[in-house]
């Protein structure tokens, strides 16, 4: 079919010449390894995002360290669909931490693993006891289907196993399958060399891969704790009598964006049609498909499938869909409000035992003088035993505990000051942050580090407001991209330098609404006075369950649900909330 895309006539991107010219992800990434320079040059570090890895410096560092060479290490991320894996994995995890990086785990949006600081010396055998520990970093970065998130749904077996299935089974459908991975990481030396032939081009991604990464989220009518319409694809189960045998196949969400740049877009998914189970990997591999074939491979700042969507129209990208499968393809019925859960605390699981929920802020796992987070999961894999599962909230949950073990778990906990569920703000429940500085290469300003101070101002004012309980989701990035995707939350802050956010208000919980951007360029220190009136209003004329986004079109008038907003948004700061 001809490539009706007209930003697609212009020359190819440089990505994809270094894709092409990779030798299938192979690059010089074995020689740079085994030479003595810190770190890889500017076609292998393309290469590398595929094998899992980030090279980055130490940003902290690098203003004392003017004129020298950067302090190199890198960021390695593990694979793990829907987040589901063994106290085992677990402990093999946890144990690289503290012998190969920086002594924490991050549990990422993606319900992935991070780790930080990896030397290049030591990306070898981190890499290799991953594999040994049944995972990958193979396609946790790169123009590829990335980690597959799916909701834990713990409540519910039944459709908590068709969720973990399809997660991994579209995991396997739809990894690359370069000879390069496991001859640099795992086999070691003896092969490792770029001086290899050509090997056959990859079978689902061809020779240049994707035109940029693909994301594919599932969900259900019950649950959208994944932020399904945030997805490139999604899958939401139409959950009946407890079994989810019907999916409806959602396209074109995604939420990075540049600031100033009307041209760049956050957007929510369209809904394509219904499939039944059997056929719902395929259809994710067809949208996949087309991205392939049609994506823009010139632009990356528009080559996400949501750019695809928006130059077609999903009526023509329903046709192609339809032309493509060789199963029956259903019309979507209206779809509920999907709820949200963030599966902390105890769940009664429906074999009678157990799951619970424990709270990680920003996904980091690390001890502390009071919170020693990092043991007490330790110990609890150890000694417990309990499947992990991590959430798109970054946070974990502890399944299959009986009885005695649920007291021991939440014992040990205690042990470590973790703090109980009950004990947490309704905001802080609900927070989200990116890394930002000082390890990632994009950030703007500061996110993870800046929000153990910005959620302590927050719930003193929510608590003088007699609204400390209240549920709303407030997300902290260090630049537009969106990691901790902040423009589906009920507030969020957005770095835009070093000292300045953009504040957005109007999504929520429930993932099917983007935000206004409320005020521009707000100093770090004035994030909070700027948007206390506000929650004051909020406190003061919510209904019972009502939470800020919602208020805050309720109070607006605006009625609306808003799905897209671009990179150049005016500040709709509202006379009705005076700053
Ligand atoms: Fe992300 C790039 C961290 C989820 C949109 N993201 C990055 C990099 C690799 C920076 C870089 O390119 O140099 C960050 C590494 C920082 C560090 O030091 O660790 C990074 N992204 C993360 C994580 C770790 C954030 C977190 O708090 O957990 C998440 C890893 C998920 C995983 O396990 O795979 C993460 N990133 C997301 C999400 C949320 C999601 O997928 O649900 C988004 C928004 C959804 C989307 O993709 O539209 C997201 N990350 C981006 C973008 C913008 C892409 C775009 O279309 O414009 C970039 C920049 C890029 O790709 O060029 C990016
Ligand atoms: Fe880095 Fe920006 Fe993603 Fe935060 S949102 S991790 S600053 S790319």
């Amino acid at each position: 079919m001809p490539d009706e895309n007209p930003l697609n006539d212009r020359a190819e991107s440089t990505v994809e010449r270094i894709k092409r010219d990779g030798r299938s992800l192979r690059g010089t990434i074995a020689e740079t390894l085994a030479g003595e320079t810190p770190k890889f040059g500017g076609d292998d570090q393309q290469l590398l995002k595929f094998h899992g890895i980030y090279q980055q410096d130490d940003r902290d560092a690098r203003r004392a360290r003017t004129g020298a060479e950067k302090s190199y290490s890198f960021m390695i991320r593990v694979v793990i669909p829907a987040g589901s894996l063994s106290a085992k994995q677990y402990l093999q995890l946890d144990s690289l931490a503290d012998e190969y990086a920086n002594g924490t785990l991050r549990i990422t949006t993606r319900q992935g693993i991070q780790y930080h600081g990896v030397l290049k010396g030591d990306m070898r055998p981190t890499v290799a006891r991953i594999n040994d520990a049944l995972m990958t970093t193979l396609a946790a970065c790169g123009d590829v289907e990335r980690n597959v998130m799916g909701c834990p749904t713990p409540g519910n077996g039944e459709a908590q196993r068709t969720v973990n299935g399809l997660a991994r089974d579209i995991t396997a459908r739809l990894r690359p399958a370069p000879a390069a991975y496991h001859e640099i990481w795992v086999d070691g030396d003896k092969v490792a060399t770029s001086e290899r032939t050509r090997e056959p081009t990859d079978p689902v991604y061809g020779e240049t891969y994707l035109p940029r990464k693909f994301k594919t989220g599932i969900a259900l009518t019950t649950d959208n704790c994944v932020d399904v319409f945030a997805q490139d694809a999604g899958l939401i189960g139409l959950v009946e009598n407890g079994r989810a045998d019907r999916w409806v196949v959602t396209v074109g969400g995604g939420l990075g964006m540049t600031h100033g740049k009307g041209d760049t877009i956050a957007r929510l998914a369209d809904v394509v049609g219904v499939v039944d189970t059997a056929n719902a990997v395929e259809s994710i591999a067809i949208i996949v498909g087309i991205f392939r074939d049609h994506g823009n491979r010139t632009d990356r700042r528009h080559a996400r499938i949501k750019y695809l969507i928006e130059s077609w129209g999903i009526d023509k990208f329903r046709g192609e869909f339809r032309t493509r499968a060789a199963f029956p393809v259903g019309d979507a019925p209206a779809l509920p409000p999907i709820p949200f859960h963030d599966h902390l605390d105890r769940v009664r699981q429906d074999d009678g035992r157990w799951t619970f929920g424990v709270f990680v802020l920003s996904g980091r796992v690390s001890d502390t003088a009071t919170l020693r987070m990092k043991t007490a999961l330790q110990r609890i894999a150890s000694e417990v035993a309990p499947r992990f599962v991590f959430t798109p909230q970054q946070s974990v949950l502890l399944a299959d505990l009986d009885d005695g073990e649920l007291a021991r778990v939440e014992a040990i906990l205690a042990a470590h000051g973790v703090e109980t569920i009950a004990s947490l703000s309704g905001a802080r429940r609900f927070s989200i942050a990116c890394p930002a500085l000082p390890t990632c290469g994009l950030a703007l300003a500061e996110a993870e580090r800046a929000m153990p101070a910005l959620l302590d101002q927050l719930d003193a004012t929510l608590a003088t407001l007699g609204a400390r309980d209240a549920a709303f989701t407030m997300r902290m990035t260090g630049c537009p991209n969106g990691c901790a995707r902040p423009y589906t939350a009920d507030l969020a802050f957005v770095g835009r330098s070093a000292d300045l956010y953009h504040v957005y208000v109007g999504g929520r919980l429930e993932g099917d609404r983007v935000a206004d951007l409320y005020a521009a360029d707000v100093p770090a220190a004035e994030l909070l006075t700027r948007v206390t009136p506000l929650l004051e209003r909020w406190a003061r004329e919510r209904t019972p369950t009502e939470g800020l986004g919602d208020f805050y079109h309720r109070a607006l008038g605006s009625g609306g649900v808003r799905r897209k907003l671009t990179g150049r948004e005016l500040p709709t700061l509202p006379q009705l909330f005076p700053a």
